[in-house]
């Protein structure tokens, strides 16, 4: 299946598509602006448009520079389990957080923010890392009457995957759409995003 049957009840969720994200960013994730003409094209046929920014704080604890002898990408044990160590990104108010210029983002009624809390980062639109602390976009979608999540953005293996696992947790039928995605792609982090996204029900399309 490569075209969707595009219902009023969807909802397109366009994460995280930010300049850190993309070519120059300071976590670029290959090929991201590919997705961009995409994702504007979809954006004008959903009713439901949302997006996502990651939003940390300077100092974030996902930030590697928060931690002595740490590098980027080891992992490290928080309270609420293994936390991966970035590079500086997205930081408040910074170039780096803002959507890169060429997504339109004028479709989207919502823009929910995530990481915004030093002690703990957010990879899913629904919950922090702690699969505990929702951000309200469950509540948000259900008194909207969304019943399908379509999900798009960056990056397939971290911010996207967990939003669409959890989009499932919430009892909405969850899409990911890969042409309009991009991943990191971490040491096969990609293909493990697409198993633990088809075992709990998500369409890859
Ligand atoms: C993301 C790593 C750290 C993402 C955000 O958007 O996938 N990845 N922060
Ligand atoms: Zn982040």
């Amino acid at each position: 299946m490569s075209q969707l049957d595009i219902q009023t009840t969807d909802c397109l969720l366009i994460i995280d598509v930010q300049n850190d994200f993309c070519t120059d960013g300071s976590l670029a994730v290959p090929d991201a602006e590919a997705i961009i003409p995409h994702i504007n094209a979809l954006s004008h046929q959903y009713t439901n448009v949302v997006l996502t920014q990651d939003w940390h704080p300077a100092g974030h604890s996902s930030f590697a520079s928060s931690h002595a002898d740490r590098k980027v990408f080891e992992s490290v044990k928080m309270p609420y389990g293994d936390q991966t160590l970035w590079p500086d990104h997205c930081v408040q108010g910074s170039e780096g957080a803002r959507f890169h210029i060429a997504l339109n983002t004028e479709a989207a009624q919502l823009i929910i923010r995530k990481g915004f809390r030093r002690a703990i980062d957010s990879y899913s639109a629904f919950y922090e890392n702690d699969h505990e602390t929702p951000t309200g976009l469950a509540g948000y979608l259900r008194e909207r009457g969304v019943e399908r999540v379509i999900c798009v953005g960056l990056a397939l293996d971290y911010c996207v995957r967990y939003s669409a696992v959890d989009a499932r947790r919430e009892g909405f039928d969850a899409v990911v759409i890969e042409q309009a995605c991009r991943g990191i792609d971490i040491e096969g982090s990609n293909d493990q995003a697409r198993a633990a996204m088809r075992d709990v029900g998500v369409t890859l399309l």
